[in-house]
């Protein structure tokens, strides 16, 4: 079994229950979210284990957060509870783009932007068998930026996903930050899409961003929305192309597939076949509301391929 260390920020979900502007919403629906935790729970529904490394509030929120992860078989023995409230966010689907969310923030001043360097466990991350964060973390606030700055520095191999999130800061900071971590620490895992390789290296045609990104890790995964994705590694490339499915909500999809991705490839799948079951789990992920709800077990990711007539890697 491997063990995967995510830092990030564990959040509160609200979903709106019908499509449309949030302004007529009325109900709302709750789920578990955050970026790294959405990693983590993929990852360990696929047989590894994951360490969430973060705080919550000391809160309804939090300790819901905490019991909901914890079930899934996530551990969370590292999140520490904070005076800071739980970070929520609310989910406008489908409008004003079809088969598009849209994420607002009520996370400024979380205990999940309070992660610091403090938090971090030095032989839990020597340990590891990767150590996982985000560009969502980066931006939330310094101390945690510090934090995943700290633990790339200490770990022995890295995953990445640049997961900009517009809301959280400037194209330009994104780019001077996440470029700045890369080139201090090359990353085994790059998982990265085309809008976010726009905002890096100005390029969103897939061959062209990986060209340019490349030197800072072994191993790149271009997320390319609902067409697939690529993998690129050790010279070779392989697309695997998207399903057509009706879309309910796809927020977590790119977690989704970057999570099976990482904990199929840990548990010895070629990257070309783990690539085939990534690209299933986000199809499914995008069908219903919820970021961790839609996440598959091996066998039913085999069901799904199977049904789809696909024959993996
Ligand atoms: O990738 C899905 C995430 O965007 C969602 O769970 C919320 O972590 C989140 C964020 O910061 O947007």
């Amino acid at each position: 079994m491997k063990t995967m260390v995510a830092l990030g920020e564990i959040l509160i979900e609200l979903n709106s229950l019908s499509p449309g502007p949030l302004r007529h919403v009325t109900y709302f629906e709750k789920h578990i979210a955050g970026s790294e935790a959405n990693y983590c729970v993929a990852f360990t529904l696929l047989g590894n284990r994951c360490v969430f490394v973060g705080r919550v509030g000391d809160d309804e929120f939090g300790r819901n957060a905490i019991e909901w992860l914890r079930g899934k078989g996530v551990d969370v023995g590292r999140v520490k509870l904070d005076p800071n409230p739980t970070g929520i966010f609310f989910i406008q689907r489908n409008y004003p783009v079809p088969d598009k969310s849209i994420s607002i923030y009520y996370r400024k001043g979380s205990a999940g932007s309070r992660l610091s360097p403090g938090d971090l466990d030095d032989d839990l991350l020597r340990e590891a068998d990767v150590v996982h964060s985000t560009g969502i973390t980066l931006a939330i606030s310094e101390t945690a930026r510090e934090a995943v700055f700290e633990a790339f520095e200490r770990a022995k191999v890295t995953s990445f996903d640049t997961n900009i999130r517009l809301k959280l800061w400037s194209p330009e900071e994104a780019r001077e930050t996440i470029m700045n971590l890369l080139r201090r620490e090359p990353l085994k895992f790059l998982i990265t899409d085309t809008d976010d390789s726009k905002v890096l290296v100005g390029e969103s045609n897939p061959d062209e961003a990986y060209r340019l990104l490349s030197p800072y890790a072994e191993l790149v995964v271009m997320k390319q929305g609902p067409k697939g994705a690529t993998v690129y590694y050790e010279g070779e490339k392989y697309f695997s192309p998207g399903y057509t499915v009706k879309v309910e909500d796809v927020v977590g999809a790119g977690d989704a597939l970057g999570g099976t991705f990482l904990s199929l490839v840990l548990s010895g799948f070629p990257p070309k076949k783990a690539l085939d079951y990534a690209i299933a789990s986000s199809t499914l992920n995008v069908t219903m509301r919820g970021d961790q709800e839609p996440l598959p077990t091996l066998q039913e990711l085999d069901e799904f391929l199977r049904e789809m007539n696909k024959v993996p890697g």
